[in-house]
């Protein structure tokens, strides 16, 4: 019933060109692990599948427009590909409808997009030349008109075809839509199209979730955080703080493996070396971020509860109801500011900040800003504490600040004057120049401490030390391994380099390295704690830190999990000590999963539901 001149047909021949386009992409643009056979099976199979069910739709069409529905089709795809693509270059990640919205901040990524974007890419694009030479010159031959019957046997086809790929995924990664944590297992296994289908159902099921939500969720959730979370024992460093300002800095993609080491035989942060010595110092420490990056680590440090799983909660639930860390400080006198050389919108912070009770945002009209003391991402951190010190001795005490650190940003540019540790030699030019933006970083936190000395700021303070999130992602685990000296990035590795340093100095304390696992999630309560404010009270999935450690297990956003014993990831657990996969307490630890999983879950229901509305804060 089919011709050989069917084969040839317009849709067929674009069908080809845009999976094996698309075929490329993944295996080889895409840095996606591809774990076994089945995997590279899918892989191969899903952009053919998806470009035929797509192009495929069009011998509904008259001839006519066949064409121009496939041009379309095609540019629309590869568009979204390519996004995906530049997007996946920064981050290692694919796009989310949430991050799409986060429309002003495409604006404000323009000087990384550049260097984001390289020559060859414009192969990217032979396909659609193809396609419109073909459909130029020789239109009515690669066209066709079939009966209907045929039209039905080529939606049947692409419907199995389609079926057959969902079924492969699903024998692959039993209840993949359900779990739906890793968008990369997604994407590897249905594909980047289906990615975003699935992506804009489960966005719309968030939004439905709020209207839906009427406040018995809560009390089991608040059990939870009592039972769970809460830690009521008194420890003699309740109040070690009071009344003192907390001078909190975001250290920008500062990661722990640079902490107490070396390159080219030199200290790659000497400062923050030292600085361990008279500081309470927090060596396995780790962000609990996602999509939401800086704004993911503010939003945890300052609610209590876990970023989301996708997008940035400073966007998708900036109106929500919360019981934030500024908020209780106001409630105790203090005056809550925020300093950050970057324009208010960015993360959509200035409507955030009000929401979270930050009284005074010194945005980057609050800085002179030149081209000669800025780079990359705006004015140098030198510049910035330099620029903030004015403010800072004016704020009205007691003070809860935080500043916010930028020049250790993506793709660690700096200028050459400002460099001194030479760049490292690898086949990864992001993490070459990362130790160069890290020492600079190191560099102009001891300048703030001289300053805070020499204003006098110090002693009434304490001042907390945290890296906001990764700076080097898994596209680069290569150049990684190298610097580690290891064979490769393992998952278990993987987790390891998510720490990122926490310190916490108080002048006159000599402080203490502490080995306890811990998250982003525990910095509430610790801070309230040393202020000497009740942090029983306070309702988050943190425990105090100065406490007795008994909730076992940190838990990273994807699911991945801590312990003092154990790293899970990927489906495995790893032994701490050796980095071995075990089989040891196999049960006990399922126990822990469960568990990670539920609050996880916990936190999601209290922000997509909005529930906190239900609850007297205040009570
Ligand atoms: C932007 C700065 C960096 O204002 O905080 O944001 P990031 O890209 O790290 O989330
Ligand atoms: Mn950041």
């Amino acid at each position: 019933m089919f011709k050989k001149k069917d084969f040839l047909s317009l849709y067929v021949i674009a069908s080809l060109l845009f999976g094996l386009k698309t075929y490329v992409m993944y295996r080889f643009m895409f840095t996606m692990d591809i774990e076994n056979i089945m995997q590279e099976i899918i892989i191969f199979i899903n952009p053919f599948v998806m470009a035929f069910f797509i192009l495929a739709l069009s011998v509904w069409l008259k001839e006519k427009t066949q064409p121009k529905y496939i041009r379309t089709m095609m540019v629309l795809g590869s568009i979204i590909l390519y996004l995906n693509l530049v997007f996946y270059r920064n981050f290692g990640d694919f796009l989310t409808i949430p991050i799409l919205f986060q429309g002003s901040n495409a604006a404000d990524l323009g000087s990384s997009v550049v260097s984001l974007v390289e020559w060859f890419d414009i192969f990217l694009f032979l396909d659609l030349a193809i396609v419109w030479y073909l459909t130029s010159k020789k239109r009515d031959i690669h066209t066709v008109s079939f009966r209907p019957k045929k039209r039905y046997l080529v939606l049947s086809l692409s419907i199995i075809l389609l079926l057959g790929n969902y079924i492969l995924a699903e024998i692959e990664r039993p209840q993949l839509l359900q779990r739906g944590f890793d968008r990369e297992y997604l994407v590897k296994n249905i594909g980047v199209f289906n990615f975003h289908l699935y992506d804009v159902v489960q966005q719309s099921k968030s939004k439905a979730q709020r209207v839906l939500a009427d406040g018995n969720e809560l009390s089991e959730i608040l059990d939870y955080i009592e039972t769970e979370t809460t830690d009521h024992t008194d420890t003699d460093m309740f109040g070690v703080a009071e009344d003192k300002n907390v001078i909190f800095v975001s250290l920008e993609s500062l990661q722990s493996f640079v902490i107490n080491n070396t390159l080219h035989g030199e200290e790659v942060t000497p400062f923050l070396n030292d600085l361990i010595e008279d500081s309470y110092y927090f060596e396995n420490f780790y962000h609990q971020t996602e999509q939401g990056k800086t704004a993911d680590s503010e939003f945890i440090v300052e609610s209590g509860l876990y970023s989301l799983p996708s997008g940035a909660a400073y966007f998708t639930h900036s109106e929500n109801e919360y019981q934030s860390l500024p908020e209780m400080l106001t409630q105790n006198d203090y005056s809550t500011s925020v300093f950050h050389a970057n324009s208010a919108s960015f993360w959509n912070r200035n409507v955030m900040y009000e929401n979270m009770g930050i009284e005074h945002f010194y945005d980057i009209n609050a800085y002179h800003v030149t081209d000669e003391n800025s780079v990359g991402w705006g004015l140098k951190d030198k510049d910035f504490f330099d620029q903030s010190m004015k403010y800072l001795t004016n704020l009205e005490e007691p003070y809860y600040t935080r500043m916010i650190t930028l020049t250790n940003h993506y793709p660690f540019t700096l200028d050459e004057e400002d460099a001194t540790l030479a760049p490292f030699d690898s086949n990864s030019k992001t993490l070459n120049h990362y130790f160069q933006t890290a020492r600079y970083l190191d560099e102009s936190i001891e300048d703030f401490f001289t300053s805070l000395k020499a204003s006098g700021e110090y002693e009434d303070s304490i001042i907390v030390l945290m890296g906001d999130h990764y700076g080097i992602s898994d596209f680069h685990n290569r150049a990684m391994a190298t610097y580690l000296e290891k064979d490769e990035i393992t998952a278990f590795d993987h987790v390891q380099l998510q720490r990122v340093p926490l310190y916490i100095h108080i002048p006159g304390h000599e402080g203490e390295v502490i080995s306890d696992v811990a998250g982003q999630v525990d910095i509430k309560p610790t801070l309230l704690h040393l202020l000497g404010i009740d942090e029983t009270e306070e309702l988050s999935f943190g425990t105090n830190l100065f406490g007795t450690r008994e909730k076992a297990f940190t838990a990273l956003r994807d699911g991945s999990f801590i312990t003092n014993d154990v790293i899970y990831a990927k489906g495995n657990y790893y032994d701490l000590e050796t980095g071995e996969i075990t089989e040891e307490n196999l049960e006990e630890l399922a126990s822990i999963r469960e568990q990670v999983q539920k609050e996880l879950g916990f936190s999601d229901q209290l922000i997509y539901g909005d529930l906190l509305r239900f609850h007297d804060i205040n009570e």
